[in-house]
């Protein structure tokens, strides 16, 4: 009998040491907004994303005459030119371009398992794209949320649930941790209403409060685009369909 793949999730990026040892796949999730500003920036035809983790690579990238996008506290940082917004990317002004990009979270997530054989970025957004992903892959997948500050966060677990769901219906993989089976029953009592379940998430509000409703909306509405972005040498790319 052959074993079947296991899809997992881990909550925060300081877990991350805790799970990695069993998986060849790590899928980096960072739904409000990192996450889903990179599909939606490839989706408009960016070429290649470098994420850094620090301000200070990032400055080192834009003296070196790098497009670069910098995000703290949900707020582009100052000096820079682009910030975090998905929506902010749904234009060719960075067609054919590379993007550098530092987040609050999401990039530090990216980097955290950038040593994975296969580093694939997930949201919302590509969630049936990625899910057909993984399944052509059909390697141990580790379902990795940015969380916030290395805290818990709704958004990316309920993410996270919503792969862990499509690829056990798909019969060929299974789980075996507490925090996937936490994952799925988050996912099915949030599935019929992402936006109105997710008022309670910490993130959520303090989007709200800097007036990026719009943002919110497009970041909780899942299949928006079938691009699936993987890591290829220290940056991002759109995987080849
Ligand atoms: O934490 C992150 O990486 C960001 O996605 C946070 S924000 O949505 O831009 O505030």
């Amino acid at each position: 009998m052959i074993d079947k793949p296991r899809v997992e999730v881990c909550f925060t990026p300081n877990q991350y040491p805790l799970h990695i040892e069993d998986f060849q796949v790590v899928v980096v999730i960072d739904v409000l907004r990192a996450t889903s500003a990179i599909c939606t920036a490839f989706d408009y035809g960016v070429k290649k994303i470098i994420p850094v983790s620090t301000l200070d690579e990032a400055i080192d990238y834009k003296e070196k005459g790098y497009y670069v996008a910098a995000e703290r506290k949900g707020k582009i940082v100052s000096g820079f030119d682009f910030g975090n917004s998905p929506l902010s990317y749904m234009n060719d002004d960075l067609k054919d371009e590379t993007l550098v990009l530092t987040t609050t979270n999401g990039t530090k997530a990216i980097n955290v398992a950038k040593s994975v054989e296969h580093l694939v970025i997930g949201a919302l957004i590509n969630l049936d794209a990625l899910s057909k992903y993984l399944l052509k892959l059909n390697k141990n997948v580790l379902l990795l949320g940015s969380g916030w500050q290395n805290k818990f966060c709704l958004e990316d677990t309920i993410c996270a649930g919503a792969i862990t769901d499509q690829l056990l219906n798909s019969r060929k993989f299974i789980s075996l941790n507490d925090s996937s089976v936490a994952a799925k029953y988050l996912y099915l009592s949030a599935k019929d209403n992402y936006f109105g379940y997710l008022k309670a998430s910490s993130h959520r509000k303090r989007l709200k409060k800097l007036n990026l409703n719009s943002d919110i909306k497009y970041c909780l509405t899942p299949n928006q685009t079938n691009v699936v972005p993987i890591r290829e040498n220290n940056y991002l790319i759109a995987s080849p369909s």
